[in-house]
């Protein structure tokens, strides 16, 4: 392990930042990487959610502390499988960690279904389905809307076991929850996943709470010592991005949740005892399905490179997927504009799913009236996208080999009359493919083929996606050194991030409050802290505070600056003396 890699750990690396905000010295350079040095970055920062590092103050994944805790969740998960009347496991999370709440609940929902068990898992994302495919994160910031959506799925249960995620330890709607949990003892045990030590969960006071997320994790870590409650928060290092939660925090919250679950149903269907052995086996299952994926590191590149492309040249990107693995491609892609692209006034990164809500199977049905972008069938794409596709787009087909190859292939030959920029991602479990090759080689395919198993699909899925999003991102200027520059500020943390942003570059961060949001040609202050009212706008505002507070230019002057050049990190480099 290099030195970079542990600096992080070191109590004076940017001591008044948390893990999950604090900058990675591993990516330092990545907005000046070629694709395979980007894909290489993300290799390195990935593997640091394995590190095995003892001594620091920080517990890792493999502590024996955290794997007792993994070990102890998943015997009170058994429990609920074993009798599930009046009972519930419910995940709950905003963002990134909500897609993965509804993902994971309906992956085990889905088990149970086929052993003709009775379901137990429900999920709450914060804004509702519709977050599910697009950023809505005003929500985020309110408790009160936590707790009631999660006394509205638990209504009438006597035993509810909740896994609230908040990556940073931070989402009030998470903490509004929790709070509501360690209210009522009787009914529910409450379970905290993130990736920040208690120490640095947000302490900042919540609009009408005399509880902040601090105090929150305080009160369930005093109750932890007595099994009344359960705290899960190894530190998996600093995002590749800083802040980027989607990345290792995502994946780390995938690993736990489907450690713990799967443990919990082999103990309940399958007579194998839930034990801190079994557990770290299958983390170690995980840690090498990272290292497998990372093995196809020019591929991934050649990905990067190619939706890169598509993006400097004003195209777009679609995932086209099949089975759950597409359920991954509507998640990255969604997550692509609150990170990279406040200023596109249109949507450049989409995703769909072969049967759309049919597969998808949400609690909330479909949601194609919410407008284009939440039209995410197959059939939606052959008639929204297809018609207009040239090269410069990027079409990107997920599948397996559980999946209907006939109909994999009669979809890239559609899209290959329209466009050459078409690849694949493909996971087998066997080599014996020659027949699939001639196949899609018949149709000039570019194919990142992954040898895997089963299981490692997914996350792996979900790493060469991320890799792919933010690397083309990072190639089209979105990225300053190894931060977002282009945010969407949209809830009170992002306002918080940007403020810092503009912090780092010395200036009077407070001032970006002015400039948060627009309102045709006047500036409107966001005093009420009401991010909903506002919603997300179309302007880039953290570069066009921070040129503007550097320069002493006007806003407009600044804007049209900035609307002048294609690459925002050019002009900051070029704009800022
Ligand atoms: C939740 C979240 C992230 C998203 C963005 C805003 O974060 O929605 O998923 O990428 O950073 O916050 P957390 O509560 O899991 O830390």
């Amino acid at each position: 392990m290099n030195f970079f890699s542990l600096c992080f750990q070191s109590s004076d690396y940017e001591p008044s930042l948390p893990v999950t905000e604090k900058s990675n010295p591993l990516t330092r350079d990545i907005d000046r990487a070629s694709p395979s040095g980007i894909v290489g970055m993300l290799e390195a920062c990935d593997a640091q959610m394995f590190q095995r590092e003892t001594g620091t103050n920080y517990q890792r994944l493999f502590d024996d502390q955290v794997v007792t805790t993994l070990t102890e969740v998943a015997k009170r998960v058994e429990l609920i499988l074993k009798d599930p009347q009046d009972s519930l496991v419910v995940l709950s999370g905003c963002g990134t960690s909500g897609r993965l709440a509804f993902f994971i609940a309906s992956r085990f929902n889905e088990a149970l279904k086929q052993l003709n068990r009775t379901l137990v898992y429900s999920y709450i994302i914060a804004g509702g389905d519709r977050a599910l495919l697009s950023s809505q994160e005003a929500p985020e910031d309110d408790p009160e809307l936590g707790m009631l959506s999660l006394q509205k799925v638990c209504e009438g249960k006597k035993r509810v076991l909740f896994i609230g995620v908040s990556c940073g330890l931070s989402a009030p709607f998470v903490a509004g929850q929790l709070d509501f949990c360690l209210q009522h003892p009787e009914v529910y045990t409450p379970v905290l996943l993130g990736f920040n030590p208690t120490h640095q969960a947000r302490d900042e006071p919540i609009p009408g709470c005399t509880f902040t997320f601090r105090s929150v994790a305080q009160r369930l870590q005093e109750l932890a010592q007595r099994r009344k409650a359960f705290l899960i928060n190894p530190a998996v290092g600093p995002e590749a991005i800083s802040g980027s939660s989607r990345m290792k925090g995502g994946s780390a919250t995938k690993i736990v949740l489907e450690v713990v679950l799967s443990a919990a149903h082999a103990a309940a269907f399958s007579h194998t005892p839930v034990a801190n052995d079994g557990i770290l086996q299958h983390m170690r299952e995980y840690e090498r399905a990272v290292e497998m994926t990372y093995q196809h590191r020019e591929g991934i590149a050649a990905l990067v490179e190619a939706a890169g492309r598509s993006l400097q040249n004003e195209g777009g990107v679609c995932y086209l997927g099949w089975g759950p693995m597409a359920f991954l491609g509507l998640m990255d892609a969604s997550e692509c504009n609150p990170t990279f692209g406040a200023g596109e006034r249109k949507k450049r990164w989409r995703g769909f799913i072969r049967g759309g809500y049919k597969d998808l199977n949400n609690n909330e049905g479909p949601l194609s009236s919410l407008g284009p972008d939440f039209c995410i069938a197959h059939e939606d794409f052959l008639h929204q996208v297809l018609p207009s596709l040239t090269d410069r787009d990027t079409v990107l087909l997920i599948y397996t080999q559980s999946d209907d190859l006939h109909e994999v292939v009669n979809l890239g030959r559609k899209v290959r009359e329209k466009t050459s920029n078409i690849h694949a991602v493909h996971h087998r479990t066997d080599s014996v493919e020659a027949l699939q090759q001639v196949t899609f080689l018949s149709f000039g395919l570019n194919k990142l083929c992954i040898f895997d198993t089963f299981w490692q699909w997914e996350l792996s899925t979900k790493l060469v996606l991320n890799a792919v999003s933010t690397g083309a991102h990072i190639l089209k200027g979105k990225i300053y050194r190894n931060h977002m520059i282009d945010l969407q500020v949209t809830n009170s943390k992002l306002y918080r991030r940007a403020a810092r942003l503009l912090q780092v570059h010395k200036t009077v961060a407070h001032m970006i409050l002015e400039y948060t949001y627009i309102n045709q040609d006047t500036l409107t202050i966001n005093r009420d802290n009401n991010w909903d009212k506002h919603g997300p706008c179309s302007v880039q505002v953290v570069p066009l505070a921070l040129v503007s507070l550097l320069t002493g230019c006007s806003l407009k002057q600044v804007e049209s600056r900035l609307e002048q050049r294609q690459i925002l990190r050019d002009a900051l480099e070029e704009l800022i003396p």
